[in-house]
């Protein structure tokens, strides 16, 4: 399936958030690489890396960092191709990574999902694959339909059971 997707973080410490971005893209079988580029520790390898990028066939970039989490906003600087950024967990809870990534200067936007939230990440970047993909597109409808059908499910058997059975399970 076409549509290639570059899923960056800032450490091998983000990786069992970021999988879960690696784990959405194969349930869809876009084609996607991992790798760990640090805006801070690595700032030179940050702008070879982004510059070669398109030649790639890359097409949407998803950025996870923590703490002082300016990675997602510097590939932004970099590229034209849409960057999502993901906040990851830190001494702050988070909140120094969310705000580090979102509060991005007009002009250069980085779309921020929530935090550790790297699962919302590849879903918008099916999303955004989708335009130009309608077979991406249709998978993303499916997968849409399953989950409502999960919660109608659920509704159903808690109307049917009263909330202490259904929490027994
Ligand atoms: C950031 O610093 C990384 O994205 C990571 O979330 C955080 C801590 O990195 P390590 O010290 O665990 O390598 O650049």
């Amino acid at each position: 399936m076409a549509g290639r997707v570059a899923i960056i973080m800032g450490s091998d410490s983000d990786l069992p958030i970021m999988k879960d971005a690696a784990k959405i893209l194969e349930e869809f079988g876009i084609e996607y690489e991992m790798t760990i580029i640090s805006a801070h520790r690595t700032p030179e390898r940050l702008h070879e890396y982004v510059k070669s990028i398109k030649d790639k066939g890359i097409e949407v970039i998803i950025a996870g960092a923590g703490g002082a989490a300016h990675l997602p906003g510097v590939i932004a600087s970099l590229t034209t191709i849409p960057v999502i950024g993901v906040p990851i967990k830190s001494k702050l809870n988070g909140l120094d990574s969310l705000l580090s990534i979102v509060q991005m200067p007009p002009g250069i936007p980085v779309a921020t999902v929530g935090i550790d939230n790297a699962k919302n990440a590849a879903l918008l970047a099916i999303a955004i694959l989708g335009i130009k993909y309608p077979e991406i597109a249709k998978k993303l409808e499916e997968y849409r339909k399953t989950m409502k059908k999960s919660v109608e499910e659920k509704a159903k058997r808690l109307e049917e059971l009263g909330w202490k059975k259904y929490l027994e399970g």
